[in-house]
């Protein structure tokens, strides 16, 4: 364990890369795929748990956790890892992307952005320097600039303004979180699906100099193939010695797809929030235990699969538990999506430096293809 931060690669298979994040608190290993622990749990899963499932490192939200239970609160009581008891690395997002997604409730400035709280309607304000004080007082690891961006498709002059606001934004933050040795600081790429507003972003980061990049402002209604479209160029736009990462993303075949383009680290909702409204994601695609077609079967989930919901229980159990909305459905089917996307994670980490990423790749489809059996 190292008593800074630290970027290293391993090997590379075309654009992917494999790698190594090395913080205070734990190694990164890259590609990796973070879960989300919005307001300070991962929810249905014990810390432990998760952990059993390969994840390395946990995602926080700013926005969630200033207004419960405060970051102030959490700071007195310790900080956030101790609060939730996950003693691992822990990024958090800064607030603006998740005030932005509220829609109405909020009002934009140059300075900062002023909303509403989705839970009691209180009035509450962000700027860049409030973002990186939360994130300090949450003790975060990872810490991410503070950051807007528009919903896709926007026109070109929403894009650019609001990404060079971001720009803006990116320095004041840089500016703001000062120099804390074992923390590092993302900056986020925005400019929507411009290959050129894409580069201007890449320069002004670079010039402001961060500890990794992120590629924001993607996976907000474009569709796959527009989002891989910028992927073939955005990720090269970064500097290749940090880590890049795909926020906000996403389906399996989204996360092979971007590793294939040169990102590193991703966070997605889909696992745990699926989990809990039966859907699962297996090697063979996506499966709804609530579909009649499970109420008899004896089988696992995924009979190739190691989890404790594939190694104990029928579909049928899962069938019955989630349709009787018993807490153990919700329990089980996101232990196992969780680690089925680290296996996926795993699965690629060993292809790269192997030379056979697109040989994992191209298996990784043929049995989506197949379906569900
Ligand atoms: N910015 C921030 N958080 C985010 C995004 C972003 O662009 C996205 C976009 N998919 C998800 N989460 N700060
Ligand atoms: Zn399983």
């Amino acid at each position: 364990m190292s008593d800074r931060f630290a970027f290293s690669l391993d090997a590379t298979d075309g654009p992917a890369r494999t790698g190594r994040i090395e913080t205070p608190r734990g190694t990164i290993r890259t590609p990796a795929f973070m879960p989300v622990g919005t307001a300070g749990t991962v929810k249905g899963m014990l810390p432990g748990s998760v952990a059993e499932t390969g994840a390395d490192v946990l995602l926080g939200n700013t926005y969630h956790l200033m207004l419960r239970p405060g970051a102030e609160r959490i700071a007195r009581l310790g900080g956030l890892h101790k609060f939730m008891n996950w003693p691992g690395p822990i990024l958090t997002d800064s607030g603006g992307f998740q005030v932005m997604s509220l829609g109405a409730l909020r009002k934009l400035d140059p300075d900062g952005v002023t909303f509403r709280s989705h839970i009691d309607g209180s009035r509450h304000r962000l700027t860049p320097e409030r973002s990186m004080e939360i994130q300090r007082l949450l003790g975060s690891d990872i810490v991410m600039a503070f950051d807007e961006c528009p919903a896709l498709p926007a026109d070109r002059a929403r894009i650019a303004s609001s990404m060079r606001l971001s720009m803006e934004w990116a320095a004041r933050s840089r500016e703001a979180f000062g120099d804390r040795p074992g923390h590092a600081l993302f900056g986020i790429q925005q400019g929507g699906l411009e290959e050129d507003l894409r580069a201007e972003s890449a320069e002004a980061l670079r010039a402001i100099g961060f500890d990794g990049y992120a590629v924001g402002g993607l996976a907000v209604g474009e569709g796959q193939a527009a989002m891989f479209g910028c992927l073939d160029y955005a990720p090269e736009q970064l500097p290749a010695d940090k880590p890049r990462y795909l926020m906000g993303v996403g389906k399996p075949d989204d996360i092979v797809g971007a590793v294939a383009r040169g990102i590193d680290m991703m966070d997605c909702v889909l696992p745990t929030r699926s989990g809990r409204t039966g859907q699962a994601w297996t090697r063979r695609g996506q499966v709804n235990i609530r579909n009649a077609r499970h109420a008899d079967d004896p089988r696992p989930l995924d009979e190739h699969c190691t989890c404790p919901c594939c190694r104990g229980y029928s579909r049928a159990y899962l069938h019955h538990v989630s349709r009787a909305k018993e807490m153990i459905a919700g329990m089980l089917l996101t232990w196992h999506n969780l680690h089925y996307y680290q296996e996926i994670m795993a699965g690629m980490r060993a292809a790269i430096p192997a030379g056979r990423f697109a040989a994992w790749e191209a298996e990784f489809h043929r049995l989506r293809a197949e379906g569900d059996i």
